[in-house]
């Protein structure tokens, strides 16, 4: 397996709608893995496919965050919501892409979301919680969309100013 490196925002390819997903088998498979791997290397709950550079409609997760609990990888492929509930919830959201800054983010507190899995089969699943704010993160992630993009302009334009501060200082180190 391979670790990819994360693209920090600002960057235009984490700004772009993905293109889905079409040629099923062992590349994906393998783009899966490497992006799972990634994922628990950051460490993170979730990573989506433009994060990695690639452009299409794939993500991974695996929200269990206890040291002692056991893995529950997900991969999710060509996934799109398909109910959210009335009842919202408010999580302190983070990004790989946007290291070091979170913010309080409401969003549906369930949704149900149907997906492809690497082979090409069929699933539909409900989301509660974590698990729910995780999956429309990175679905929006698809869609070119940031949590920041929630934000005030004031706020959102003052996370962006560090992101630019932190890429410049990592493109002279
Ligand atoms: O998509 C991403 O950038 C990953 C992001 C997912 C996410 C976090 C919080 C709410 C919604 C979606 C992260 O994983 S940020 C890191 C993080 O949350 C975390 C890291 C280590 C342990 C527990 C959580
Ligand atoms: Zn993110």
């Amino acid at each position: 397996m391979t670790l990819k490196p994360i693209l920090i925002h600002p960057d235009p390819r984490l700004k772009k709608v993905c293109d889905p997903v079409s040629a099923f088998g062992r590349d994906l498979a393998k783009l899966a893995d490497d992006m799972l791997e990634t994922m628990y290397d950051a460490p993170g709950i979730g990573l989506a496919a433009p994060q990695v550079g690639v452009m299409q409609r794939l993500l991974v997760m695996d929200c269990v965050k206890e040291a002692d609990g056991t893995p529950a990888p997900m991969v999710l492929v060509n996934p799109a919501v398909t109910w959210k509930s009335e009842e919202r919830n408010i999580y302190e959201e983070g990004c790989l892409s946007i290291p070091g800054q979170y913010a309080e983010i409401e969003r549906p507190k369930s949704v149900r979301v149907s997906w492809q899995d690497v082979e090409g089969k069929a699933h539909e699943q409900e989301f509660d919680a974590l698990w729910a704010t995780c999956v429309q993160h990175e679905i929006d992630h698809l869609d070119g969309v940031l949590f920041i993009d929630y934000l005030k302009p004031l706020k959102r334009q003052m996370i962006t100013r560090k992101m630019q501060k932190l890429k410049r200082e990592q493109a002279r180190a």
